[in-house]
């Protein structure tokens, strides 16, 4: 028989993504959205008519439980979230409303409407925050440094706590900065690709960034999805830090993104103060060993690669489909950047 997914969270980036591995596994896929004004289904057009879509939002307990009752999944991945660190500052309560109550909010209605559902938990490697070790994995301690990531820990303990106290398949990964194409643009990877690309075409001078010293380990969210669906076929539910064990500076990052286009980025980034955290994150690394070991995962596209692949899309996105290696780029028509 068919299985559904009922996918929180669908109109994101990894939404997009996980959609996509779950159609090829057979799954009938239901994405749930919150009603707006405007349409957010950008990420997801392409899988018209491929999908389904079910209003409902985390702030709202009796619509995630109608969500269930209507869809009828085998497997719940909440994967919806304010995502964004720098707003948790600006919106502290709101994060917690979604980030972390939202996880009761779905939990009770899967305890509510059908206990054998299994579930994902879209935990983070911002739960380790100011680390207390390197590299981090699934035992290292928690020290988060923004109310986003004092959220994502609360999601993360109520899964496990309701694993241990219901006997739910609910499952947790801990996973690290995944980016793509499809990244929203105020995350400093798609910024910086799309920044690069803006100067590049003269579309743009500059580009202003924050601390160009933190380090992340950035994986590629295509590999992050697979991971996901990975962890609710297991016998046992359990926690996986997903991560690729290489980390990089938003530094190297730009050398990357702008060399990928033939520019220094010392000539166009600029550090602006007022982007700067109250509360930096400085270095994050993952250790992946247990799902390298138990889910046979592993990723398969590295930091350079991601880059160039996100700096050619975001090209051909405002270049009129050209790609980095294209020689007209080097012609004077897309050369006006100072
Ligand atoms: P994203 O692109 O910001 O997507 C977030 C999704 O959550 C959007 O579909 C958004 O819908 C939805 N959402 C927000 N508030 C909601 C609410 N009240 N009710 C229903 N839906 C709501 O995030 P992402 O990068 O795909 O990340 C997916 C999840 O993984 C998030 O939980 C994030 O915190 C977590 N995570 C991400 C990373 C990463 O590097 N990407 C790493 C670790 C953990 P709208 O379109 O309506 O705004
Ligand atoms: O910042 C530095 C910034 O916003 C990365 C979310 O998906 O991953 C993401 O959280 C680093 C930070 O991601 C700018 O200070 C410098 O050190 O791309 P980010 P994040 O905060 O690590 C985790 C795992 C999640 O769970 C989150 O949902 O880059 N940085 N200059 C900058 N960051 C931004 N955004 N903009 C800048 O101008």
């Amino acid at each position: 028989m068919q299985r559904t997914a009922l996918v929180t969270g669908i109109t994101g980036q990894d939404g997009s993504y996980l959609a996509e591995v779950l159609l090829e596994q057979g799954y009938r896929v239901v994405g749930m959205s919150r009603r707006s004004s405007t349409i957010t289904n950008e990420r997801i057009a392409h899988l018209a008519g491929k999908i389904e879509l079910v209003q409902g939002d985390l702030l709202d307990q009796a619509s995630l439980v109608e969500a269930l009752k209507e869809t009828r999944p085998a497997e719940v991945y909440n994967l919806a979230a304010q995502s964004f660190v720098p707003t948790s500052w600006n919106q502290p309560v709101l994060t917690g409303e979604f980030t972390a109550l939202g996880v009761t909010r779905i939990l009770e209605a899967i305890r509510q409407v059908d206990p054998t559902i299994r579930f994902y938990q879209a935990s983070s490697s911002e739960m380790f925050g100011k680390v207390t070790e390197s590299p981090q994995h699934e035992g290292t301690a928690f020290h988060p440094r923004s109310p986003y990531g004092v959220a994502k820990v609360y999601g993360h303990l109520l899964t496990v706590n309701y694993r241990e106290s219901y006997d739910l398949y609910a499952a947790s990964g801990i996973c690290f900065n995944h980016e793509s194409p499809r990244r929203g643009l105020e995350f400093v990877t798609r910024k910086v690709t799309d920044g690069a690309v803006r100067v590049k075409l003269g579309l743009a001078k500059d580009l202003r960034l924050g601390n160009l010293d933190a380090q992340r380990d950035w994986g590629f969210a295509g590999d992050y999805v697979r991971a996901m669906w990975l962890m609710l076929q297991q016998d046992q539910p359990g926690d996986y830090v997903i991560a690729t064990g290489q980390a990089h500076s938003v530094r190297e990052l730009c050398e990357v993104a702008f060399g990928r286009l033939g520019l220094d980025y010392r000539d166009h980034v600029t550090v602006d103060p007022a982007l700067i955290r109250p509360a930096e994150v400085d270095h994050l690394l993952g250790d992946a060993t247990r799902a390298r070991t138990e889910l046979g995962w592993e990723p398969k596209v590295g930091f350079e690669q991601l880059v160039t692949m996100m700096v050619d899309a975001d090209l051909a996105r405002l270049g009129g489909g050209r790609r980095a290696d294209d020689p007209v780029l080097a012609s004077s028509m897309y050369s006006r950047a100072p």
